[in-house]
């Protein structure tokens, strides 16, 4: 197994291939997977350390903002060890830089397009006016350049940005358009958490990286490699202390189900929109494209010399379920410790707006059997408006063995964080939990989710997170009226 190459046989999907964006013919970097023999890289998994994503320095600060600059542009990083891939880039890594924010500080980004594609740039979970939310049309063209503005007048959570343009975020993110954006905040600060070298990101996600090195987008079910921090399975060297993990899954169409190898329950902490109110025990966690958890584990429970292995209950049974390993390599002294309570998160007001979603992958990727019309107003609100939605997904479970990533969906709303009700008519459980910008949806599940519409007004979105659907037009447009 460990050292096999594998060779798939692409072909199109029997009766589906319209409506699968993978199908398309991609340039720069990639290529149609329709007519040939793929021969996949072998990986040897935990054959190279872990990185964590460079912090990336302002060019200049004002009293009340930071100033950030970033080139996009293709790089050649090493994704299989021993191998270059040619990735599409925020200032030439992989994951983009990431940026530390403070709540209440502003920051404006400079984002210049060296690209070849056109781009748009959206921080996903920050609450900003429309003219910066990145909007599938507001692209920036190649050579072309933009300014957003992000006010950071909310509390701390793990944002991150990536591409939204239109018809082109799944290829821009599957070939590297993506970074963090972690904004923090008093409360955050104060907290007896772990920090500094202790507060790891975890960005993991689907690729399928080639013999050559080529990273090709195609169908989920043959992106055999998983990505953590840009590198094919890694191992990430650890104190016998707690760590603060923040996992994202940054996958493009897949999901992802993490368990530790032994069992052992995740001390979650915080998910999409920050701190839970108290800590929850779970002992997998299922995260969908554009889902953050943030997690407390206490690698001392294994002991110096020991290692743990990190893995993906939701591999496809021909592929290998390990995602990374911790490798417990020393003592640390350790004064962070878990408080029984994090914060506080008001109830939101009644609602008086109710709507339903009906999200479909067949005959086409819709919602409301609409593909997204940019100059079609699907939902008018009226800021301020606390609303219901019920968000169904109309797709039957597939036959047993056979790959579902397509029949999944993650409903994800820019503007505001929504609270999850209800699942499948059952009060939410732990897993839907806290403040949430994005939720998973297997087939013929439904949830109720209910959010506040503002801070600001204008042209907003609502989006299935698999970006391969969102970019094939499950995707629907919110404008919110003064
Ligand atoms: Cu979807």
């Amino acid at each position: 197994m460990l050292n096999r190459r594998n060779l798939l046989k692409a072909g199109a999907v029997t009766g589906a291939a319209a409506v699968f964006p993978w199908d398309r013919v991609t340039g720069g970097g990639s290529a149609s997977a329709t007519s040939s023999a793929v021969e996949v890289a072998a990986a040897v998994p935990f054959d190279h350390a872990m990185p964590v994503p460079p912090v990336l320095s302002r060019t200049s600060a004002t009293a009340t903002s930071d100033l950030y600059e970033i080139r996009m542009r293709e790089a050649e990083v090493e994704i299989v060890k021993g191998l270059k891939s040619k990735v599409r880039t925020y200032n030439g890594t992989f994951p983009g830089p990431t940026i530390q924010a403070q709540s209440g500080r502003e920051v404006v980004v400079r984002q210049i397009n060296e690209l070849s594609v056109n781009t748009a740039v959206h921080l996903h979970g920050g609450h900003v006016r429309s003219e910066h939310d990145g909007l599938p049309m507001d692209v920036i063209a190649p050579g072309a350049e933009r300014t957003y503005r992000y006010p950071n007048k909310q509390r701390a959570s793990s944002l991150w940005y990536h591409d939204h343009a239109h018809h082109l975020e799944d290829t821009n993110v599957y070939m590297g358009m993506a970074g963090l954006y972690l904004l923090s905040d008093r409360e955050d600060q104060y907290l007896p958490l772990p920090k500094g070298s202790y507060d790891v990101p975890l960005v993991i996600r689907e690729a399928l990286v080639e013999a050559n090195g080529n990273l090709l987008y195609t169908r989920p079910s043959d992106c055999s490699n998983v990505l953590v921090n840009g590198k094919e399975r890694p191992y990430f060297q650890v104190a016998a202390r707690k760590y603060r993990l923040r996992i994202y899954n940054a996958s493009v169409n897949r999901y992802i189900k993490l368990r530790f190898a032994d069992g052992s329950p995740f001390t979650q902490i915080a998910s999409d929109g920050g701190l839970l109110e108290a800590p929850v025990e779970q002992t997998e966690l299922v995260m969908l494209g554009g889902e953050r958890v943030e997690v407390v584990v206490d690698f001392s429970r294994y002991g110096v010399g020991k290692s743990i292995v990190l893995e993906n209950t939701g591999a496809r049974p021909n592929e290998r379920p390990e995602v990374m390993r911790f490798d417990v390599v020393r003592r640390a002294i350790d004064f962070s410790w878990v408080p029984g309570r994090l914060s506080y998160i008001p109830p939101l007001p009644k609602a008086t707006v109710e709507r339903d979603f009906e999200l479909r992958t067949f005959p086409a990727m819709t919602i409301n059997n609409k593909a997204y019309d940019p100059n079609r107003v699907d939902v008018q609100t009226k800021l301020g408006t606390t609303e219901i939605w019920n968000v169904k997904n109309m797709e039957a479970p597939a036959a047993p063995g056979a790959h579902d990533f397509h029949l999944w969906h993650s409903f994800h709303t820019h503007l505001t964080f929504f609270r999850v009700l209800e699942r499948n008519g059952q009060p939410a459980g732990v897993r839907d939990s806290g403040l949430k910008d994005t939720v998973t949806l297997g087939p013929n599940e439904n949830v109720k989710i209910a959010m506040t519409w503002g801070p600001y007004a204008g042209q907003y979105l609502f989006h299935c997170h698999q970006l391969g659907h969102s970019s094939g037009g499950q995707m629907g447009r919110i404008d919110v009226v003064e």
